[in-house]
C-alpha cells in the first residue's frame, strides 16, 4: 500500500473524469436534467462520470469498497472506502455557472487518508494524502495565517432541503455578515473546502451535506494546516452532516459563532 502512488493515479483519473464533464457541458440540454428528489438534480453526465471513476478506482486500489453519490455501485462496508462525488455542484453545472468539481476521498476505518478535488473550469487539481502536504497543481498550499475574523472572507452553502434549522442558520449568517469581510456561496462544497486549504477563504460552514461532498476536501484542508469539526466541535464531519473548516488561527472565533447560533 503506497498512498503517494495511489494519490498520483487518483489525480490522473479525476482529471480524466473532469475532461469528460467539461466536454459534455458544451452539448448538455435542459431536457437531460432528471430530478432525484426535492431540489436534487442529476443527469447522464453525473452517472457516466461516476462510472469512469469507479472503474478506474477499482483498478487503482481493488481492496477498497465504495460510497458514491449516484449509486452506480453498491455500498459495501470495508476497512478502506472510496467516497466519490463525480460532479459536486450539479446545480451550477445545469445552470452553466462555472463552479463544479470532481471529488474523491479515500477513508480507512472512516478516517480520511487521501483527498482529490478537481475544479474543472479553472483546471485546478487540489490533492493531499495523510503522508504528504497539500498541493494545487503541484505547488504546496497552506491555509491563511489571518487571526482576525473582521478581516476574513467566509464561505457557506445555503440550506436547500432541510429548512427546520433555518432560523439558527440565519442567525449565524447575520453575525458573520456583520463580523467578517464578506460571505460567498459557490455551490460546490468540495471547492469551498479546497479554497479554504489554499487560503482563498478563511473558513467554511454548511449543514445537510453528505459524505461525498466533503470526504475529498476535508483531508486537503487538514494537510494544508487547517482545522475541521462538526458544528458540535467533534470530528464527526464526514458522516455527521455538519462541517466547519477553517484556518487554524481563526477556528476558535469561527466555531464560537456557529456554536452560539446552533447549540445554545
Ligand atoms: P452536489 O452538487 O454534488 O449535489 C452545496 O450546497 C453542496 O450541497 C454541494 O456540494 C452540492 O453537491 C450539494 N447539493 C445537493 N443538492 C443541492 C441543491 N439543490 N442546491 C445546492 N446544493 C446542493
Ligand atoms: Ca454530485
Amino acid at each position: 500500500m503506497n498512498l503517494e502512488n495511489i494519490c498520483h493515479q487518483t489525480c490522473a483519473l479525476a482529471k480524466q473524469a473532469g475532461e469528460f464533464i467539461r466536454k459534455e457541458s458544451t452539448r448538455f440540454k435542459q431536457t437531460d436534467v432528471e430530478i432525484k428528489s426535492f431540489n436534487q438534480l442529476v443527469s447522464y453526465v453525473d452517472k457516466t462520470a461516476e462510472e469512469i471513476l469507479v472503474q478506474g478506482l477499482k483498478t487503482i486500489f481493488p481492496e477498497a469498497g465504495f460510497i458514491t453519490e449516484e449509486k452506480t455501485i453498491a455500498t459495501e462496508e470495508k476497512e478502506w472506502m472510496w467516497v466519490v462525488d463525480p460532479l459536486d455542484g450539479t446545480t451550477n453545472f445545469v445552470h452553466q455557472i462555472p463552479v463544479y468539481s470532481v471529488s474523491i476521498g479515500l477513508l480507512q476505518n472512516k478516517k480520511p487518508m487521501l483527498g482529490v478535488v478537481y475544479e474543472i473550469n479553472r483546471d485546478e487539481l487540489f490533492y493531499a494524502s495523510k503522508e504528504s502536504k497539500a498541493f494545487l497543481n503541484g505547488v504546496e498550499i497552506n491555509v491563511k495565517q489571518n487571526h482576525d475574523l473582521s478581516k476574513s472572507l467566509l464561505a457557506t452553502g445555503f440550506p436547500y432541503y432541510d429548512f427546520e434549522v433555518m432560523p439558527k442558520y440565519i442567525h449565524a449568517l447575520q453575525r458573520l455578515m456583520r463580523e467578517s469581510q464578506g460571505m460567498r456561496r459557490l455551490g460546490s462544497a468540495a471547492v469551498d473546502l479546497a479554497y479554504v486549504a489554499c487560503g482563498r477563504f478563511d473558513a467554511f460552514f454548511e449543514y445537510g451535506l453528505s459524505p461525498w461532498d466533503v470526504a475529498g476536501g476535508a483531508l486537503i484542508v487538514e494537510r494544508a494546516g487547517g482545522k475541521l469539526s462538526s458544528f458540535y466541535g467533534d470530528d464527526n464531519f464526514i458522516f455527521g452532516k455538519t462541517i466547519i473548516a477553517s484556518s487554524a488561527n481563526l477556528y476558535t472565533d469561527f466555531f464560537n459563532v456557529i456554536d452560539e447560533s446552533f447549540n445554545k
